[in-house]
């Protein structure tokens, strides 16, 4: 039989208190990990990324995926120093094909990464989980942010909603809300002013759906003939949630977006990050059969499940529950291992990881990253790690 998938967990570097020795007993062994501490757009030199590489082999663990190596927000906004920042990131790229480090994650989500409204929701069994309240950012983009614009966007009765809702906020309340939605980068503790993330949005005035495609395009063409000649994969990791918000356009939200990405340039190193979280925030997004479309582009996967609401809103479900079928999912993914050992391609083992986990038991004593608890992952690892063993059991002995 062939090989399983390489089992991988997010770290956060030497600051996050989920240790690698930790991550060690979880049975994982690749790790996901990103130089946070240098700002994006600036070059990765070699010597940080051996530290790095060299804290990691001494905890018996690989570094396996580069999650991200982030995208500069002049390349995003197609801004006349752009060609300065593509340099830089292919000057990062070389560094990291100089130590073997050859995945490389990123997104080209404008401003913000990923949004979540509450990141303490708390399910019946007392556990904590992430959640994505569509009120909640309505309220934030009417009446906190004052977005002009959003009066158009949303209808009468979700205006009404967002009014309800803010009106059921103590200022305690409001105050958590406008950090949790202006949380800068993961791994940063950042979190943006109002006013510095309205002039942001002035940078986007003019950039609609179509733009920031063109715009990806750019940095596509200029970034992955060089990341190929490296021997490096880069995958894009979809929009997260996987529709507009706050004004701000989205350009890798279903099946569409991604083959406009991998058109763009054709090439091994233009592939894609599957992450059935993100992607699975939009019922129209069927996840079993896109992997069977798009299998053989994807270099890295995050596993992880939605509980979508009617208005919008989801929030993050068990690994094996939610919204999404993850044996269906597993089974495609199988189904595309197999393709790959059948044609003699190499990468078989797709690095994955269990992506977020819900606060479970000891969690609570730490003051993790948002999603980034050791044991509810551990937990996801663990289910998923038994779906890919059972599904392969059952198909090929
Ligand atoms: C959240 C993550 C994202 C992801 C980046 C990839 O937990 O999945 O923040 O890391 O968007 O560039």
């Amino acid at each position: 039989m062939f090989s399983n998938l390489e089992q991988t967990f997010r770290w956060y570097g030497p600051a996050d208190p989920v240790s690698l020795q930790a991550i060690g007993q979880t049975g994982a062994t690749g790790i996901v990990t990103a130089l946070h501490h240098i700002p994006a757009g600036e070059v990765w030199t070699g010597d940080e990324i051996e530290k790095r590489k060299n804290m990691i082999r001494s905890a018996g663990l690989r570094w396996s995926v580069v999650e991200s190596v982030n995208v500069h927000e002049s390349i995003k906004t197609a801004s006349a120093d752009r060609g300065q920042y593509a340099e830089k990131y292919i000057d990062t790229l070389k560094n990291l094909a100089a130590h073997d480090i050859r995945i490389v994650c990123y997104n080209f989500m404008p401003v913000l990464d990923w949004t979540r409204t509450d990141i303490d929701f708390r399910l019946d069994n007392g556990a904590s989980a992430l959640r994505f309240h569509a009120p909640a950012l309505a309220a934030f983009d009417l009446y906190i942010l004052e977005r002009e614009a959003a009066y158009q966007e949303f209808s009468s009765e979700q205006q009404a909603r967002a009014k309800e809702y803010l009106d059921s906020l103590n200022p305690e309340d409001k105050k958590r809300l406008i950090n949790n939605i202006m949380a800068g980068l993961p791994g940063t503790k950042d979190v943006l002013t109002l006013e510095q993330f309205k002039a942001h949005l002035e940078k986007y005035a003019g950039i609609d759906a179509a733009q920031l495609k063109r715009n990806l395009t750019w940095f596509l063409q200029a970034v992955v003939p060089e990341a190929e000649k490296l021997g490096i994969s880069l995958c894009i990791h979809p929009d997260d949630p996987p529709f507009p918000i706050l004004g701000l356009p989205r350009v890798v939200s279903n099946e569409e977006d991604m083959l406009d990405v991998i058109n763009a340039i054709p090439s091994k190193a233009n592939g894609l990050t599957f992450c059935t979280g993100s992607l699975g925030a939009r019922g129209d997004n069927d996840l079993p059969a896109m992997i069977d479309r798009l299998g053989k582009h994807i270099h890295f996967l995050h596993l992880r499940n939605v509980k979508r609401e009617i208005d919008g809103s989801f929030y993050e479900d068990n690994h094996l529950e939610g919204s999404s079928d993850m044996y269906a999912i597993m089974k495609s993914i199988i189904r595309e291992q197999q393709r790959r050992a059948a044609g003699g391609r190499t990468d078989i083992a797709i690095p994955m990881r269990p992506d977020h986990g819900h606060k479970l038991l000891d969690d609570f004593n730490y003051d993790t990253f948002p999603g980034y608890s050791a044991i509810g992952r551990l937990k996801g690892l663990a289910e998923l790690r038994g779906l890919e063993m059972g599904i392969k059991n059952t198909l090929y002995r």
